[in-house]
């Protein structure tokens, strides 16, 4: 576990989620002889497509228990009508709200618990503008240890509410965003001693990356030509990127994709540095958008996204609230794929860029949906026509229908 900045190496078998020498975010580096030397037994593509397929490749001890419910191994949706419509050749939603709790933070769940486990922690927090702590509650519950969640005051879905409440964690409303409530966590982990489940923490980021060796199982082993994602704290577009290096590093894939960064117009820093030439973030201070789960302004990853964006060659850009709820339409409507606001931010990137002539339409596309539509019935329904009342007669039905 090294920091990204400074290099220096940190135990892995300590709760420390910064470099105790400048403060930067850790992560996990590999090994790569060894993983060479444990991919060379070759039963990996032998196992269901899953997280824990990829176990040689994730940093937990080889005896250590493992608490899942069977994460990953979500479908790669090839979407020929959307792709008709957009004019390109090789369109894919990879559906992450397919997870056991409806989203992708399941994938770094089951590692973050499963490292809290061998940690030894009983208690375990999270800020989060719902799937975390939807996630992190249900995983908690799993591994039988007490859960603390932090949510900004009414902004969290209430499908993700209903999942932290009904998992039995310990919900608290912050007066404030996600980013004050991040802050409170941060500060209490050391003097409550509970263990941080954000995607600081660098174990979280280890099993999100299994999704990117998915997409590479699940297309034969030919990576994207893009790779469209929406970015909030910036630990899943990390994660992606770390998945696609090192399965090029291992030599199981040959190239990688662009990777393409979408935020919401009313939180976008990252973008903002894109478009600027920045090279420092600054937060945006009252951060708002209809995706509440990417409604953040200071980001905690944005230095490893911003990196990774960049060493993949592709950058990061804005879509408005209008061109993500027109997305999540086409997607459910088209597509048959109900993903939560954040979950289309990704087409709605994509449609931008298409419009704008930025993309070769014979380039093999992959957008990221990462959480599912139920998780906001209230966004949902408010964009829907309301369902008509009619007599209980076929007479009724017939008059409505012609009408
Ligand atoms: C559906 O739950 O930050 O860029 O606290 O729920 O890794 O932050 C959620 C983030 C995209 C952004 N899509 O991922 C939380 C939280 C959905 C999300 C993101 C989130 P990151």
């Amino acid at each position: 576990m090294r920091c990204i900045e400074c290099g220096k190496a940190h135990d892995m078998a300590k709760p420390v989620y910064a470099c105790s020498s400048c403060g930067n975010l850790l992560e996990i580096r590999m090994d790569r002889a060894a993983a060479l030397a444990r991919l060379a037994k070759g039963d990996l593509q032998r196992r269901p497509i899953s997280v824990w397929r990829y176990r040689e490749l994730l940093p937990v001890g080889a005896n250590s228990k493992i608490f899942s419910l069977n994460e990953g191994g979500t479908p790669l949706i090839r979407c020929d009508a959307l792709g008709r419509e957009l004019g390109l050749r090789e369109l894919y939603v990879k559906f992450d709200g397919t997870n056991p709790t409806g989203s992708f933070k399941d994938r770094g769940m089951t590692v973050g618990i499963t490292k809290a486990a061998e940690l030894g922690m009983k208690v375990v927090t999270c800020a989060s503008t719902g799937n975390t702590s939807a996630s992190l509650a249900a995983y908690a519950g799993l591994a039988g240890m007490k859960c603390v969640v932090l949510i900004p005051e009414g902004k969290v879905a209430l499908g993700k509410l209903a999942q932290a409440m009904m998992h039995g964690a310990l919900v608290v409303s912050v007066k404030g965003s996600f980013d004050d409530a991040l802050d409170v966590v941060m500060k209490s982990s050391d003097k409550l001693g509970m263990y941080v489940l954000n995607s600081v923490n660098p174990f979280r980021i280890e099993g999100q990356k299994t999704a990117a060796f998915e997409i590479c199982d699940q297309l034969n082993g030919s990576p994207p030509d893009y790779l469209y994602i929406p970015v909030g704290n910036g630990g899943n577009s990390a994660a992606y990127w770390k998945g696609f290096a090192e399965y090029e590093s291992l030599g199981v894939v040959s190239s990688h994709p662009i990777i393409r960064g979408i935020q919401a117009e009313g939180s976008a820093p990252v973008a903002k540095m894109f478009a600027t030439g920045a090279d420092t973030l600054t937060p945006v201070k009252k951060p708002d958008t209809v995706a509440t789960a990417i409604r953040i302004g200071n980001p905690a990853n944005w230095k490893k996204t911003v990196r990774a964006i960049k060493e993949s060659g592709g950058s990061a850009s804005t879509v408005t609230d209008g061109e993500i709820l027109a997305a999540q339409k086409k997607l459910a409507t088209v597509q048959g794929i109900f993903a939560e606001p954040a979950g289309a931010a990704a087409l709605a990137g994509l449609i931008k860029d298409v419009r704008a002539g930025e993309l070769d339409k014979s380039s093999r596309v992959v957008c990221v949906s990462t959480g599912h539509g139920l998780k906001d019935p209230d966004v949902a329904i408010s964009q829907s026509v309301k369902p008509k009342v009619i007599d209980a007669t076929l007479d009724a039905l017939g008059k409505m229908l012609e009408g």
